[in-house]
């Protein structure tokens, strides 16, 4: 270890002691309009962020634009024939709170397609990163890559108008939502289906699209629509929503934004988790060695989870106590398409078996399935095993929502975020003085 790594790792150890003892003894000490156990604890609970796209209820879960997902999901108009909205639809109710009629969700399945077309050099980008690099990086590069597109930016630096900033902002969003699914598909072609490509179809919407430029047949179409509605938004305050929120409050544009916003949906504690789920039961199954689980035994394989310090995936929120609808509405997707599928019997044991397990561990607030939990037993169904391109899923999902709000931010005209930070030291004589 070099002289300076073994000086910090010193400072380290002394500084953990005053952390934790802050956090033990002092969490409920004020510090202005929050306490100590927020301020070092990631500002759980602090109300400090607006938006009018979703409300997450820690009970119900949650509500887009008013709407839970049944209700989105029913009152959206659908392509004929399928069960599930038009994505294009969904944009227009995020963006404005109101029900397109069918025409007006088929007009903007029009205009997204005008918009579809990646340009070269990202294709040219994608394919000069080395084939190993995670899909979440490829993806999170081509966004970035295509900044120098951005309509926000070249009206920046023409002059900018606050009142009229929200237009060329829209104008990046409806680009990039438009084009991810293409980048998306060409980034999963090239990687794990020999490089062979899928042009694609303007005869379809947005999740027909996809489904076909993934190579994946009917009823995939609908899996898509389902999937990219319920990952789309959950308030600000999670890491990508907030995340681009705050890249996008210096002016940066939507380009910077989301790409920003998808590094942080790339952490294993957010959206990646729902490769990690995938991940976790294969590391099961390899151990049964094509035994099927028992109850008893996947109670074992939780609780040696558990013991070796590591996180159960897919379970806890930050902000829910109750099983999330997201899972829910997964679940019934499950039940009816794939009741007999194998794992979906294994992630449904699980939801026998987990949440008893994590009370009595004692330590996660919300001992429910998250989103993640179920997310990737629909793909592997259809044929999408390669679950390292799960996140990605979630990411063309979750842009959907986080534009639709930088959209709204410029709108507003929210300024730049900038929360105050206080020292340790700080922190201790607030403490002392309580
Ligand atoms: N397994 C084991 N321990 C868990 C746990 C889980 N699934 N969920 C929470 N805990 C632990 C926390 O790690 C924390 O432990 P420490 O005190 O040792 O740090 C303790 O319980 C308290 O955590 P919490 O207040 O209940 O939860 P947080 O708000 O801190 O974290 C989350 C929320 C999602 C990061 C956490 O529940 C977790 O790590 N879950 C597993 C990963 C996951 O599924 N993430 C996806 C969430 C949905 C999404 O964003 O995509």
């Amino acid at each position: 270890m070099s002289a300076l790594k073994q000086k910090l790792a010193k400072k380290i150890e002394e500084h953990r002691v005053r952390t934790t003892k802050l956090l033990k003894e002092h969490a409920d000490v004020k510090i202005g309009d929050v306490t100590i156990g927020q301020a070092i604890g990631g500002a759980r609970g602090v109300r400090m962020l607006v938006t009018d796209i979703s409300y997450l209820d820690p009970m119900e879960g949650i509500r887009f634009r008013g709407m839970t997902i049944p209700e989105v999901m029913k009152a959206l108009p659908k392509p004929d024939g399928k069960d599930y909205p038009y994505v294009e639809g969904f944009w227009y109710l995020l963006l404005t709170g109101d029900i397109p009629t069918k025409a007006e969700a088929k007009e903007l399945v029009e205009e997204f397609k005008e918009r579809r077309a990646v340009p070269q050099y990202v294709i040219d980008l994608l394919r000069a990163m080395p084939r190993d690099s995670h899909p979440m990086t490829m993806f999170s590069a081509a966004v970035l890559a295509m900044q120098r597109e951005s309509k926000f930016a070249k009206f920046y630096a023409d002059g900018f108008n606050k009142m009229t900033a929200w237009e060329p902002m829209y104008e990046d969003a409806t680009d990039l939502i438009a084009k991810l699914p293409s980048i998306a598909a060409y980034i999963y072609r090239m990687k794990y289906k020999g490089d062979i490509h899928i042009p694609s179809d303007k005869n379809l919407d947005m999740g027909g699209d996809f489904a076909n430029m993934m190579g994946i047949a009917e009823p995939y179409d609908d899996v898509a629509r389902m999937y990219f509605i319920i990952h789309s938004d959950h308030e600000s305050g999670n890491v990508s929503a907030h995340t681009t929120h705050l890249v996008a409050s210096a002016l940066s544009d939507a380009y910077y934004s989301l790409s920003a916003g998808l590094n942080g949906l790339a952490g294993p504690l957010h959206g990646l988790a729902n490769q990690e789920v995938l991940r976790w039961l294969q590391d099961v199954m390899d151990k049964l060695d094509g035994k099927e689980p028992t109850e008893e035994m996947m109670k074992k394989f939780v609780w040696d989870t558990l013991n070796s310090g590591q996180v159960i995936p897919g379970y806890g929120h930050a902000v829910l106590r109750k099983t999330d609808p997201r899972y829910q509405s997964q679940r019934d997707f499950c039940l009816k398409h794939l009741p007999n599928d194998e794992i979906f019997k294994y992630v449904d044991m699980l939801y026998k078996v987990v949440p008893d397990i994590l009370r009595e561990h004692g330590k996660a607030k919300n001992p429910w399935p998250n989103v993640d939990a179920q997310s990737g037993v629909i793909q592997w169904f259809y044929g999408l095993r390669e679950y390292d391109f799960y996140t990605v899923l979630f990411g063309v999902g979750r842009a959907i929502g986080v534009l639709a709000n930088i959209t709204w931010d410029r709108a507003l005209g929210y300024p730049i975020e900038r929360p105050k930070s206080l020292t340790t030291a700080m922190l201790e004589d607030a403490a002392s003085k309580a």
